[in-house]
């Protein structure tokens, strides 16, 4: 994070694997014992009692795992910069991944460039002046009060080491190096000083014990590549990086007229009232640069506030929150041709799954893989907080798992699916030991939540924890069907396929209530907070696929109510929240409510850097709606392509490049006054299927690498 101030600069720093702490049990080892007594309270609708003994049995010990947190900082305080500053601007160009702030200071010109390469493993400074006597500044590395020690690596490298408390805990080397044309640069104590530069480079690196034995020797290895590479040959192979995965998707919603004015005035005029279709498009483009900046290959996942935490103890924790947050921030990988930055989020499955298997085991006594609400860095899977509509939520590992399915609809890469198809058996296979019937012969979960809402009973008294509800039998039947599915596929385990179908089959049904919505529980009692946050019940609309106005229409309809009554009562008030709701609107193909929500989001949960704004910020709420937004144009089953399902009348004319479907297409789209004028379809793999525009279906049958164009005569 850039701060760009102009006497004194400060960049935040954060590198992903900054934890505190080290790997842990938390396994609560009275839960085992105390699970059938639970239930029993449960089902004789002793909730309160079911709850407290909850909170002693089954809470984790201790109740909170890592804390993620920012790196730390560098600040530099310009001792020779005249105090008449003009023309300041600060731009993050997503053109070419690049930071910049300008402005003249007595009349000369001051240019810094920022970038973090991913190539070379180093955040660059670059700064430069046509003031004679050039640029003369102190740098140095900064953690607050938790830092062990700081100091010089060389004459022209200082550094900052930190660590951790208790066994196992991460540490830390972050070091920064200087370069100068002209000039004098020295390190005196722990900091870099430079005299009249004409033009300085500060190379910051940082490498944790995560990753690396000897981070000291790591970092030193890192800096001395990057200053032998030299700043011109980091900046074009960054970019080179950049752009190619950037590149791939083009989006453009007609022109863009108020491209030229600085954004943070543009966002204001949206929240006076405008409407900017351009910034729209430009959110999207952002929301595509923050996946690419956050999640790469052999990174950790993005966490709630991604790599732009400013916080040693943020907000949750800062960590993985897998009941919506995490998952939303993957919603656009496969479709936004961002495939490969998924599979942070496998690699974290992995590193979950060994615990979670223990987690079934020492507290359910249950084979298979479990996880709750949040993970942290060592993928712990033992219950966090002491929150009960969440805290005892067992569906974590499931949800999470159908990430690896959606990346195989997506991609059809069968080895990928082959590779990581134990997960998904493993996280079945919990269900297989957990799910218990209830009196109307069908499988639930108990104890169970439907994040994070309470119910009320017929009694007047509210109830957080219950015996299944709606959400679970959702998630629960996407995760059998992409089991069934993957057996098929990769031909094995007919039998454990058999097994799941048949408990599948007992799943509870989504069901409507008497107020016409979906029903959250199994029985239909009132909600203690009719506008709240969360509406897991409409998972199966999305991200789930079991409601659709196509395949389930009463239910779509139903759904339409419960969305209607949520909002009636306040519903959409977080950034992640609203974010949801744009991608209900995708699917149930009402793109004036879909863009009337994005422009609320911008309005109330967008900060004038784009951010999202929970509040606070939070990072999940800008991939939702950036995957909404290409939902919005490109929809898919497995056998269907919907083009511009939910497009806005606000959306006159647009053009669209590279999107991605589920069957292995890439597409391309041109329209105008609401009509599709050119499309493009392109198969990576054989395809067989339809394509639906405007409800009118076409089939769809591509041979590998053939293409299908879509003209206003095919229509
Ligand atoms: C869930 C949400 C909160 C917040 C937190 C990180 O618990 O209910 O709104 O986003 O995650």
């Amino acid at each position: 994070m850039v701060f760009g101030g102009v006497h004194h600069e400060r960049l935040q720093l954060n590198e992903d694997s900054v934890w505190s702490g080290g790997k842990r049990d938390r396994n609560n080892h009275s839960a085992k014992e105390n699970l059938p007594k639970i239930r029993a309270l449960l089902a004789e609708g002793r909730i309160q009692e079911a709850e407290t003994l909850s909170r002693y049995a089954l809470t984790g010990t201790p109740e909170f795992q890592r804390v993620y947190q920012t790196m730390g900082e560098l600040n530099l305080s310009f001792h020779n910069m005249p105090g008449d500053v003009s023309d300041y601007e600060r731009s993050l160009s997503l053109e070419d991944a690049l930071v910049r702030v300008t402005c003249k200071a007595g009349g000369y010109d001051y240019t810094r460039e920022v970038l973090a390469s991913v190539p070379d493993d180093v955040i660059t400074l670059r700064m430069c002046t046509n003031h004679p006597e050039g640029l003369s500044f102190d740098a140095r590395l900064l953690r607050n009060r938790l830092c062990e020690d700081t100091g010089a690596l060389s004459s022209d490298t200082v550094y900052l080491h930190a660590a951790g408390s208790g066994e196992g805990a991460i540490h830390f080397h972050c070091a920064a190096a200087v370069q100068t044309i002209g000039g004098k640069a020295e390190v005196i104590g722990e900091y870099i000083t430079v005299q009249n530069a004409k033009e300085a480079v500060l190379y910051i690196t940082a490498a944790t014990s995560f990753r690396h034995k000897d981070t000291k020797e790591k970092c030193r290895e890192l800096l001395q590549a990057a200053k032998t590479k030299g700043y011109a040959q980091i900046k074009s192979a960054h970019v080179a990086d950049y752009q190619q995965l950037e590149q791939r998707v083009a989006l453009s919603l007609g022109p863009d007229e108020h491209g030229l004015v600085p954004t943070n005035e543009r966002l204001q005029r949206v929240k006076d009232g405008g409407t900017d279709p351009g910034l729209v498009a430009l959110y999207f483009r952002f929301g595509r640069y923050l996946l690419i900046a956050s999640s790469r290959e052999n990174t950790l996942p993005a966490n709630l506030q991604g790599i732009w935490c400013k916080d040693y103890l943020p907000p949750w924790d800062s960590k993985y929150t897998i009941n919506i947050n995490i998952e939303m921030n993957y919603w656009p990988a496969e479709i936004c041709n961002l495939s490969e930055l998924h599979t942070p989020l496998f690699d974290h499955l992995r590193r979950m799954q060994p615990n979670g298997k223990e987690t079934a085991q020492k507290m359910y006594g249950a084979r298979g893989f479990v996880a709750h609400h949040n993970t942290d860095i060592w993928g712990d899977t033992a219950p966090q907080d002491t929150y009960i509509p969440a805290t005892y939520w067992v569906l974590g590992a499931a949800w999470f798992c159908l990430h690896v399915w959606e990346h195989y609809e997506y991609t059809k890469d069968e080895h990928f699916l082959a590779d990581h198809y134990d997960l998904l058996k493993d996280a079945c296979l919990f269900f297989v030991d957990f799910l218990i019937e209830n009196e109307k012969g069908e499988l639930i979960i108990s104890p169970t939540a439907s994040p994070e809402n309470q119910y009320i009973k017929p009694n007047g008294r509210r109830g957080l924890l219950c015996a299944g509800c709606a959400m679970d039998g959702q998630i629960l039947t996407e995760l059998f069907s992409a089991l069934e599915q993957a057996c098929q596929i990769l031909n094995k385990d007919g039998d454990f396929a058999k097994t799941i179908t048949e408990i599948k089959q007992k799943l509870p049904p989504t069901r409507i209530g008497k107020n016409g919505g979906i029903m959250e529980w199994l029985e239909d009692y009132d909600e203690a907070e009719p506008g709240h946050r969360h509406m897991s019940h409409l998972f199966a609309l999305f991200p789930g696929n079991g409601i659709s106005p196509e395949t389930t229409p009463d239910l779509a309809e139903a759904a339409k109510k419960t969305i209607a009554l949520r909002l009636a009562n306040g519903g959409g008030h977080t950034g992640w929240s609203r974010a949801w709701l744009i991608n209900f609107f995708a699917r149930l193909g009402n793109g004036d409510e879909a863009n009337a929500h994005l422009l609320a989001l911008l309005r109330s949960s967008t900060l004038p850097n784009l951010f999202d704004d929970h509040p606070p910020f939070q990072i999940d709420g800008n991939f939702g709606a950036t995957a909404a937004i290409a939902h919005m144009l490109v929809q898919s089953t497995k056998d269907t392509v919907f083009l511009l399902k939910a497009l806005p009348a606000a959306w006159q004319k647009g053009s669209l490049r590279g999107l991605r479907a589920k069957g292995g297409l890439t597409v391309d789209l041109d329209w105008e006054k609401g009509t599709l004028i050119y499309g493009r379809i392109h198969a990576t793999h054989a395809y067989e299927g339809n394509v639906i525009i405007n409800k009118k279906s076409t089939p769809l049958h591509l041979s590998k690498g053939e293409v299908f164009l879509l003209t206003p005569a095919s229509d």
